[in-house]
């Protein structure tokens, strides 16, 4: 007589490892930021997404756990379509991640890099096995699922075809927008900079920071690295940092004493969303 097998549990994972090239990717993606889009659309959408943002996928057993961390404050209305979007294109990816949206409390200046600092240390305090860190503003959709959102033995870029730019890269050297690093790659740099209050120059500064250890950015094709933007004005408290351009000429000398080592901030809440993790920080302000 047949007897039945036994199922793979949570706790004996029997899945084959999950394919380089995930099967079911479409291609190219039609992106639009017309049409409104409710929460709750977005959350009746995504079944299969776990409280907090997070998603293993059913089938296999992916080789990494990717945290995606965005830093934000007053952008409802951009998140909203991100998870629209990216939920369903990490899912076809195959990936095992979890989404972490860091909210900078108050209205003092904002401080991108640093809020990212905050979110690799609070994703490994919900989970230890993440390894991979995708950083992601909350204004930036990709065109294209084969741009995977995993990490590799370099640092990626991933949007460097953005539709603002003409889908080009600005500048050889541009490292913003979309990025990823491995949890040692992070380390080896000594994450990104604390001391860029308001817009500019943090993305060189960490552009830096991996030339300066001797990494070297790895990028899509430019066919497929492509980027939707959704238009904003500039955001209040964020103006243009009159001291960018000197302080990314001394990153050899600061990025021993700024960074992942250094940073200081106190976390005021952490609540699990049905699409993500909201962990609101206070980060203090420019001295
Ligand atoms: N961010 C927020 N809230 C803010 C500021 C920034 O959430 O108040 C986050 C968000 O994830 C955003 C990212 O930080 O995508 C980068 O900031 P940004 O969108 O201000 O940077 P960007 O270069 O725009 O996209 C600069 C102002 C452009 C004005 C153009 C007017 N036409
Ligand atoms: C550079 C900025 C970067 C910025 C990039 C694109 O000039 O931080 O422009 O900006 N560097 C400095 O200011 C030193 S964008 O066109 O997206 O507004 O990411």
């Amino acid at each position: 007589p047949e007897v039945p097998s036994a199922r793979p549990g949570p706790t004996a994972p029997m899945l084959p490892p999950c394919p380089d090239s995930p099967p079911g990717l479409v291609g190219r993606l039609l992106i639009e930021f017309t049409s409104p889009m409710p929460l709750e659309r977005v959350q009746r959408e995504n079944p299969g997404v776990l409280m907090g943002g997070r998603y293993t996928p059913p089938d296999c057993t992916p080789a990494q756990t990717v945290a995606v961390i965005i830093p934000f404050r007053h952008r409802e209305h951009h998140l909203r379509y991100w998870l629209h979007y990216l939920h369903p294109i990490l899912r076809r990816q195959r990936l095992r991640y979890g989404v972490y949206v860091i909210n900078q409390h108050g209205e003092d200046t904002f401080n991108r890099a640093k809020l990212l600092n905050v979110g690799f240390l609070e994703a490994l305090k919900e989970d230890a096995a993440y390894d991979c860190f995708i950083f992601s503003d909350v204004d930036l959709v990709p065109m294209d699922d084969r741009n995977l959102y995993r990490c590799g033995d370099q640092p990626r870029h991933f949007a460097i075809a953005m539709d603002k730019f003409g889908f080009r890269l600005p500048y050889a050297g541009y490292f913003g927008g979309v990025s990823g690093l491995s949890k040692a790659q992070f380390l080896r740099i000594n994450g990104f900079p604390n001391e860029y209050w308001g817009w500019g120059g943090e993305d060189d500064d960490i552009f830096n920071r991996i030339s300066l250890t001797g990494m070297k950015i790895s990028r899509p094709d430019i066919r497929i690295g492509r980027y939707r933007m959704i238009k904003h004005d500039r955001d209040k408290h964020n103006e243009p940092n009159p001291q960018r351009f000197t302080k990314i000429q001394n990153t050899k000398l600061t990025m021993k004493r700024d960074g992942i080592g250094s940073v200081r901030y106190q976390v005021l809440e952490v609540s699990r969303q049905p699409l993500f993790t909201n962990i609101t920080v206070d980060i203090g302000r420019p001295p």
